[in-house]
């Protein structure tokens, strides 16, 4: 598809003032269109970025939405964290409004090519990494997206730039696919799946299914980077046009571990990029992200030197198996980013010494079972806090009835008192990892402010 240029005489309705809406408005006023944006919340956050958008000439309205005016509108675009069961979205659905998600409507300002990344867990990882190892290279590109948490900027962001990169790196959530119409990475890049945002979905299928809109625009000419062997990735794929490339283990990988180390095969040349005991990160599941990632930007052009020195000067996001401080022969690691079971459970796996696993928040319906299963032989004890509490309190005492060496304790508080109770059932030589398996929801405006307070915390003193 051609880029637009101009949006001079069109109406662009954009629908949630978060930080989606802001730029998707951004974006559409600066490229003259007549914008109108609408929240249903009125909070003095909302006012102000109301008030900063009404200086760029557009038309704000908080506190509610007019469906009339957007039912008009030649654009709709709506923020990922609006469920399509909202009145709003309901009542436009009803007079067949269609509307898109914000990073579709950037991608049609896109100049140069795009790798779009999704997946259930390491989409953030694999973005930045990709980013990361084409910069290395000396390849002109920019990354950004659902990754928030001020690491990356929006969509419409990086289509405001005017300096446009060779390449733009764009993680994207299921809830931007689901909402995509023309959206076509050059390359795309599925991480994995597994169950998640069953709060959100009415099963597992209807989240694979929004994940699998990622395939909806492909040809002959894109590419696919996929986890080697995994059936439900194969399956979500299905039939769509365009070239497979494979990570991970087995016969079909394109990028694995040979031995100990990271290695490609590309045009059936072996390329030894990086032994695994010199990449930063922690945790079997971030080689495999590195694998992704490495086979991603070599597509891209990025040369083996550049991938070699990429991954060798790697360090850990935020929030995400992060190591926070060791005191007393105690390490602290902040993963507030495992907001499901299958994170945490890598995040468990992945840790070489008895953990202490602080688990909680809101509860999104999955099961425990999982998480029980992998904690038997590694965790001394699980402290259970938040909305959750309760039941992941029962499921895992049911499930690790047969380990007596695992205890599970329901803290009744927040972190404060979770972390105070951590301070005295960890040993020396211990870990405590904070890996929620949960959203924040229940207490926190977001899993980046639950990790914030959590490092606070230990910082005062663990
Ligand atoms: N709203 C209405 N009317 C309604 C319902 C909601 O106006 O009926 C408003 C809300 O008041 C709010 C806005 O709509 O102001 C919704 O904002 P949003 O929740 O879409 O949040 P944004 O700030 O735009 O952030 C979104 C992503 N959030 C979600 O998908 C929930 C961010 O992903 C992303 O970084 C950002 O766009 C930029 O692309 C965060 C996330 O947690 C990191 N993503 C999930 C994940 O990774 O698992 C999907």
């Amino acid at each position: 598809m051609k880029p637009i240029s101009d949006l001079t005489g069109h109406e662009v309705a954009v629908i949630g003032l978060g930080a989606s809406g802001v730029a998707a408005a951004r974006l559409a006023a600066e490229k003259g269109g007549d914008v109108y944006v609408s929240d249903s919340r009125t909070d003095d956050a909302a006012t102000a970025r109301g008030a900063d958008l009404g200086a760029l000439g557009v038309a704000v309205e908080l506190g509610g939405h007019d469906i009339e005016r957007i039912a008009c509108a030649d654009f709709v675009v709506a923020s990922p964290g609006i469920p399509p069961s909202a009145p709003v979205l309901r009542s436009l659905a009803e007079r067949g409004v269609r509307w898109i998600s914000e990073p579709d409507f950037a991608a049609r300002f896109f100049r140069g090519e795009l790798i779009a990344i999704t997946g259930t867990n390491g989409k953030t990882t694999t973005t930045l990494l990709v980013d990361h190892l084409l910069r290395a290279s000396g390849i002109r590109c920019a990354a950004g997206g659902n990754v928030g948490g001020g690491l990356a900027p929006t969509a419409s962001d990086l289509a405001r730039s005017d300096d446009p990169p060779d390449w733009i790196v764009l993680e994207m959530s299921s809830f931007q696919l689901a909402d995509v119409e023309s959206f076509r990475p050059d390359i795309g890049v599925v991480t994995n799946l597994s169950p998640d945002h069953l709060d959100r979905y009415d099963s597992v299928e209807a989240y694979y299914a929004d994940k699998a809109r990622i395939f909806d625009n492909a040809d002959e000419s894109s590419t696919w980077v996929l986890p080697a062997g995994d059936a439900d990735v194969r399956a979500l794929a299905g039939n769509a046009p365009g070239r497979r490339v494979y990570f991970g283990d087995g016969p079909e990988a394109d990028a694995f571990l040979d031995g100990d180390v990271l290695t490609l095969r590309t045009d059936g040349e072996l390329e030894e990029l990086l032994p695994r005991s010199e990449f930063p990160l922690l945790g079997r599941h971030n080689v495999v992200n590195a694998l992704a990632a490495a086979v991603t930007a070599r597509l891209a052009g990025a040369a083996v030197g550049g991938l070699s020195a990429g991954l060798g000067s790697a360090r850990a996001l935020p929030h995400r198996l992060e190591p926070v401080s060791e005191r007393d022969g105690i390490l602290w690691v902040n993963d507030s980013k495992a907001t499901n079971v299958a994170a945490a459970r890598s995040a468990i796996a992945s840790i070489d010494r008895p953990i202490v696993l602080l688990l909680g928040g809101k509860d999104k319906g999955e099961s425990f079972d999982d998480i029980a299963s992998v904690l038997v032989g590694r965790a001394r004890a699980v402290l259970v806090y938040g909305a959750v509490a309760e039941r992941a309190w029962a499921e895992l005492r049911a499930s690790l009835a047969d380990a007596a060496s695992v205890e599970v304790e329901w803290v009744r508080g927040g972190l404060d008192e979770v972390v105070t109770r951590a301070r005295v059932i960890a040993q020396p030589g211990d870990a405590v990892l904070l890996s929620p398996a949960c959203s924040s929801y229940d207490q926190y405006e977001n899993y980046e402010h639950r990790g914030g307070h959590f490092t606070s915390l230990v910082g005062e003193g663990a």
